[in-house]
């Protein structure tokens, strides 16, 4: 099964919408296989944001990154990559669709809520920055049956 990496940012922990955001991945029927609280360090953001460095926007998406407690998830569905995303919905808040988290509750670029992983080279650069294997729970849902059948 196809595993996503996800992060409720600070600003949605800080707005407390960390409740809302899991609601939604658990109703759509993604697994979740790990879930912690951490502060980020500016050295697992400037890992994770390594494909940004030079942009204008960097050292400030470092700045907020860094700035308060975020939520680390993982999740695991089929087509879980493309999945997490469209209902992350687009970057930049004038083009996320209302019924996407970011369309939904986001009105600034960088303050966007959450970040997910957009590839699998993504969730494979991503995912070990913030989890080891061993963080991540096996167990088989009781709801596959319904959720990941055809
Ligand atoms: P994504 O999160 O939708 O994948 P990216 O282009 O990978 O978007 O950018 C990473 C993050 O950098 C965004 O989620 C947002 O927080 C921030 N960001 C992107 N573009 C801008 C910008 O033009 N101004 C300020 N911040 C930006
Ligand atoms: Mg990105």
């Amino acid at each position: 099964m196809e595993r996503s990496f996800i992060i409720i940012k600070p600003d949605a922990v800080q707005r407390g919408l960390i409740g809302e955001i899991i609601r939604r991945f658990e109703q759509k029927g993604l697994k979740l296989v790990g879930l912690k609280m951490l502060q980020v360090t500016r050295e697992q953001a400037g890992r994770q944001y390594s494909c940004h460095l030079g942009r204008p926007f960097y050292d400030s998406l470092v700045q907020f990154m860094t700035s308060g407690p975020v939520c680390a998830m993982t999740v695991e569905g089929k087509n879980a990559i493309n999945l997490v995303r469209k209902m992350v919905g687009a970057t930049a808040p004038e083009n996320a669709e209302p019924g996407t988290i970011r369309g939904d509750f986001a009105i600034n670029v960088q303050n966007n809520l959450v970040h997910a992983s957009d590839s699998a080279e993504s969730v494979a650069h991503e995912l070990p920055i913030y989890f080891s294997e061993q963080d991540l729970m096996k167990y088989d849902s009781a709801l596959k049956d319904w959720f990941c059948k055809g």
